[in-house]
């Protein structure tokens, strides 16, 4: 399997997040991408490069998912917020007011000029710093995800989009969760656009994939599935129940398996049998694997507990879906055995099913 991996990553580092009402240190950070790396060096899964692909392209695959008005704001976002005030290039950018949803009566049809409250519009929590280079780590986590679709769509079995910021909590027009673009959505359009008729994306990030599911929630073409921490008790909280279908032409088409806090593997696996069965029906003819290794039992955010080896049998269950299939690189932030999980389940799914 080749691996595509972001050399812009390391641009993004954010400092701090809210977390009840103070200050903590980033759990989203740049070591987790370099454990991952020097593991699939260690046990040589296949080739690692980095992506070439021309600038309009990769434009144009991200604005497949995500709107113009929220990439453009998210292109000049760093600028605007040192603009604001010169001292803010030493920190960075996070809302602390949002306009909550359009049943509210506050309106987001008209941008407010002030940036600090335009940040509120794009962003749904305060736990996702933006700061300097997070536009071309953001693009180059795109890129990876477009490389790794054109792989597969190439006629590789496989391929892992490795990067950061993750992805599966951006939708069309917000970020959220640590991420900015949607990487695995952004792999599964362009699976789309290449020719794939029926493309299912299996989310196994410990949180729900709440970006993808938005993104395309009212289609019948691309299946969304997500197993996950109940958002009774988990974030994101105010999405990823059991009864969120779809809407419109989509209506059938999402799938969410949502799991207590504590599940152990044993439930988990149920989960993903199911969810592989869903894949089945749907007679999918690609796969993307929006990969969170947050799942495991020692990650400090999360509350499943499988352990190292059991991400073996993920990829292995994984690969008995008999489809070619992009992996992406989610969350997971036991950062010193995050290479080795993410490596496990990739050896898993290329051992077969
Ligand atoms: C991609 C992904 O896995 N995103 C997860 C975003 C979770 N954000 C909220 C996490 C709250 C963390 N609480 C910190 C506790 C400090 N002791
Ligand atoms: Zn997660």
């Amino acid at each position: 399997m080749k691996t595509l991996h972001n050399p812009h990553h390391a641009l993004h580092q954010g400092r701090e997040e809210m977390f009840r009402g103070r200050m903590v240190p980033c759990h989203e950070v740049p070591a987790r991408l370099d454990f991952v790396l020097t593991e699939l060096q260690r046990r040589a899964l296949g080739p690692l490069e980095t992506p070439a692909i021309p600038q309009a392209d990769l434009d144009a695959a991200i604005a497949r998912v995500h709107s113009t008005r929220y990439t453009d704001f998210l292109a000049t976002a760093w600028d605007e917020w040192v603009a604001m005030d010169p001292a803010n290039a030493q920190r960075d950018a996070l809302p602390s007011v949002w306009p909550l949803g359009n049943q509210h009566a506050f309106r987001t049809d008209v941008l407010p000029q002030n940036f600090a409250a335009r940040l509120g519009v794009f962003a749904y929590d305060s736990g996702s710093p933006l700061m300097a280079g997070t536009w071309t780590a953001a693009r180059g986590g795109a890129a990876c995800a477009l490389a790794a679709a054109r792989e597969v769509l190439g006629g590789a079995a496989s391929a892992f989009a490795l990067t950061r910021p993750p992805g599966h909590h951006a939708g069309p027009d917000f970020l959220g969760g640590y991420c900015f673009l949607n990487n695995g959505a952004i792999a599964a359009q362009a699976l789309r656009d290449g020719g794939k008729q029926r493309v299912a994306v299996l989310d196994v990030d410990y949180h729900h994939g709440n970006g993808t599911q938005s993104i395309f929630y009212e289609r019948n073409d691309v299946l969304t599935i997500s197993i996950h921490g109940d958002p009774a008790t988990e974030y994101p909280f105010f999405i990823g129940h059991a009864d969120e279908r779809g809407a419109a032409a989509g209506v059938g088409f999402n799938l969410n398996l949502p799991l207590p806090r504590g599940s152990d593997f044993t439930t988990w696996r149920a989960a993903l049998g199911q969810a592989l069965q869903a894949v089945a029906d749907f007679k999918a003819d690609a796969l993307v694997v929006p990969m969170g290794l947050d799942t495991f039992e020692g990650d400090p955010i999360s509350g499943f507990t499988l352990q190292c080896e059991d991400y073996f049998a993920v990829g292995a269950a994984l690969a008995s879906a008999g489809l070619p299939t992009v992996f992406t690189f989610e969350g997971g932030y036991a950062v010193e055995a995050v290479g080795v999980n993410a490596v496990n389940l990739l050896y898993g799914f290329q051992r077969g099913g």
